[in-house]
């Protein structure tokens, strides 16, 4: 039997957890970016080949690139879009001259990930990401005020993020608002300030519903499919989180019928799925065992971990073996794809809480180091685990 490889996203040389620190994980590949090219641009070989080299000084392999962002204008099929896609062609190029072969991307419109509270306490002391419906909703209507918003929300709905906001401190409610359109690593919106420019950004979408993204994307992935595979690089999309649309912007990458959608479009096995079980996990109605055996050949990277969610549609992060993935069936085909392909597909722990001494530091969102030390520590054991029990 194959096994997974072991890997760990760092966010560069900013990130408060240093290669040497990710070497005492355990892990040995690195999932990263280059952050500090501005989105749309060429990633260069000599840029690339600089942060490989920095990389492999520190005893470990760059495994997988997350993400080369794909342009907003490549989703919506407009402005400079072809050019952007063109470079993004170039890119893939380079990374295969420089022999990184595996590159995640989203097409999510304008957020990439989202949730309301960034540190919300769990009983044990630690802190986890929080997605909770009447909060979101209460941002949407009563404080961005998104034209026709109410349009998207049942009338109880409606009700629970009135209650929701008349509870809100005046700090709270800020704190909300930056955690939706600036808090997390990786969206458009990233660092963008003001209600009066998220809103504009967002209505660059107006004409844009899920057929017409849909389209967009098969169109990106018929270009730069060809490429992948003619230089051995293997694409991999990252599904929607959470898998629903939000803020009126079409979502078209949150269920298996969608990712069978994009296959079959674009038949080649280098248009392939990051398969992320805490995003595909927040559905009830994702069977992620199957989906996992159903997709086993198109799987190139993996995120593990697990949400729990209530009956409101709210879900926070649980540790890795605790939420509502079962975790024990998705390993076990994950290493019968692994075997089936012929290669340790790479899969990182993802978001992890905060905990010990990360409490009080300033980290990424959901990337703090212990958190996710104990995520992998506890991965790896079930890995092994079932590895000696298949063998018997
Ligand atoms: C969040 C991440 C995402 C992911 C992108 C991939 O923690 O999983 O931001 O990196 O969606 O393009």
């Amino acid at each position: 039997m194959k096994k997974l490889e072991q890997t760990w996203r760092w966010y560069g040389p900013n990130d408060g957890v240093s290669l040497s620190d990710i070497r005492q994980s355990g892990a040995t590949g690195i999932v990263t970016a280059l952050h500090h090219i501005p989105n749309g641009e060429v990633w260069s070989v000599s840029e690339i080949q600089k942060r490989k080299d920095e990389i492999e000084a520190a005893g470990l392999t760059w495994s997988v690139v997350e993400s080369i962002p794909v342009h907003e204008d490549i989703k919506r099929a407009s402005g400079n879009y072809l050019q952007y896609i063109e470079n993004y062609k170039q890119s893939i190029y380079n990374l295969a001259k420089c022999d990184v072969r595996i590159v995640t991307y989203n097409f999510m419109p304008v957020l990439d990930w989202s949730r309301t509270e960034l540190e919300k306490k769990m009983p044990d002391g630690s802190t986890a990401l929080f997605f909770e419906k009447a909060a979101f909703a209460a941002f949407d209507l009563f404080i961005l005020k998104r034209p026709n918003s109410a349009n998207d929300y049942s009338t109880e709905e409606i009700e629970k993020a009135k209650v929701h906001l008349a509870s809100l401190t005046k700090d709270e409610k800020e704190k909300l608002v930056k955690n939706i359109i600036a808090g997390l690593p990786g969206g458009t919106t990233e660092g963008v300030l003001t209600l009066e420019k998220f809103q504009a950004i967002l209505d660059t979408y107006q004409e844009v519903d899920a057929p017409a993204l849909r389209n967009n994307l098969v169109y990106f992935l018929q270009q730069i499919t060809p490429v992948a595979e003619e230089v051995g690089v293997k694409l991999a999309i990252h599904p929607d989180d959470p898998p629903f649309p939000l803020l009126g912007l079409p979502r078209i990458l949150s269920t298996p019928e969608d990712v069978t959608y994009i296959f079959e479009k674009v038949e080649s096995v280098h248009n392939g799925l990051c398969f992320c079980t805490g995003s595909f996990g927040v559905r009830p109605d994702n069977d992620l065992p199957a989906m996992v055996k159903q997709f086993s050949n198109r799987i190139h990277f993996i995120h593990l971990r697990a949400t729990k969610r209530d009956g409101e549609g709210n879900f926070y992060e649980a540790d890795h073996l605790e939420g509502d993935v079962d975790m024990y069936a998705v390993m076990k085909n994950l290493l019968k794809a692994s075997t089936q392909q012929d290669v340790n597909i790479p899969m990182r722990p993802d978001h992890g809480h905060k905990m010990l001494d990360d409490l009080d530091k300033q980290t990424n969102p959901g990337y703090s180091a212990i958190g996710r030390l104990r995520g992998l520590a506890e991965l790896r054991g079930l890995e092994l685990g079932i590895l000696r029990s298949m063998k018997n």
